[in-house]
């Protein structure tokens, strides 16, 4: 592989260079209406009598990755399955059809991007800077939801995809915005992440990255200390977005001078 030469400093400065996107609750609101569902189908259709319920869910969003979610809620309430011989199999067999309904939902158009998504990773692609995703989600489904909505542009918007068992600890730990950075040869300062989870905070802020939140039902009374700006979404023309703690909005809109005046502040902040 042909490594770039990293160019994000210029003297004392570190210029924005990239911005790495989290993808369930961020990019779409996927999660009680896709993941849920789609875990409570592969329930029913595998026999299992387990039904998580929008709140029951939103508890289960601590534990990240839908395997190990499916474990841990496994581990308290039906202990049996995990103790067979062939408990692993059965949990992949098991994800692996959560995946396919999940993607089957996805393609089916129940899953909208929010709002000043396309609007946002438009203006920045147009203007150069480097786009990554960072998620917690399997591959196959991240694909799904970004050919649905992005059609042929899909492939060639993100220059890196960061997702599913790429690392082996999920988020809140660092490792797959550390995996992201590498890719990229970028500082972590030269980045902005956007999050919508405290899971999320927590990874990109221990790799080092500011990170804006963008809170949806699931987080929207959760503490987010340590974010650049916490905000209802990105906002459109028309549809402003909310400040809800931290930096303030200049305008009604999340766009790139918005960012890169975010970042500026974030590198002098890091700095003093
Ligand atoms: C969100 C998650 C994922 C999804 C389910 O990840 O925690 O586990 O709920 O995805 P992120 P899978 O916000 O980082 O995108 O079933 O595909 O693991
Ligand atoms: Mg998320």
């Amino acid at each position: 592989m042909i490594s770039r030469p990293c160019s994000a400093t210029l003297g004392q400065s570190v210029v924005l260079q990239a911005a790495i996107f989290d993808v369930d609750g961020t990019l779409a609101d996927s999660e009680r209406d896709g993941h849920r569902v789609a875990f409570n189908r592969a329930f029913a259709q595998s026999g299992l009598d387990w039904e998580w319920s929008v709140a029951t869910y939103g508890e289960l969003l601590a534990v990240t990755g839908g395997k190990e979610r499916i474990r841990h809620f496994a581990a308290q309430h039906a202990p049996q399955w995990l103790q067979r011989p062939a408990s692993e199999a059965w949990l992949t067999g098991l994800h692996r059809l959560k995946s396919e309904i999940y993607a089957q939902l996805v393609g089916a158009g129940r899953i909208a991007l929010r709002p000043g998504v396309a609007r946002l990773l438009g203006e920045l692609r147009r203007a150069g800077v480097r786009l990554a995703i960072a998620t917690t989600t399997t591959p196959s489904s991240l694909h799904s939801l970004l050919l649905t909505r992005f059609g042929d542009r899909a492939e060639s918007l993100f220059e890196v995809i960061g997702a599913g068992d790429v690392v082996a600890d999920k988020k809140p730990a660092p490792d797959i915005y550390r995996w992201v950075l590498r890719q990229m040869n970028l500082p972590p300062q030269a980045c902005l992440a956007v999050e919508d989870s405290l899971p999320g905070l927590r990874a990109a802020t221990a790799a080092g990255i500011p990170t804006v939140i963008t809170v949806n039902a699931y987080s929207a009374d959760d503490d987010f200390a340590g974010a650049l700006s916490v905000l209802s979404d990105l906002g459109e023309p028309g549809a402003p977005a909310r400040r809800l703690a931290g930096a303030p909005l200049v305008g009604e809109c999340v766009d790139l001078a918005q960012l890169r005046l975010w970042q500026r502040k974030a590198v002098v902040d890091m700095n003093h």
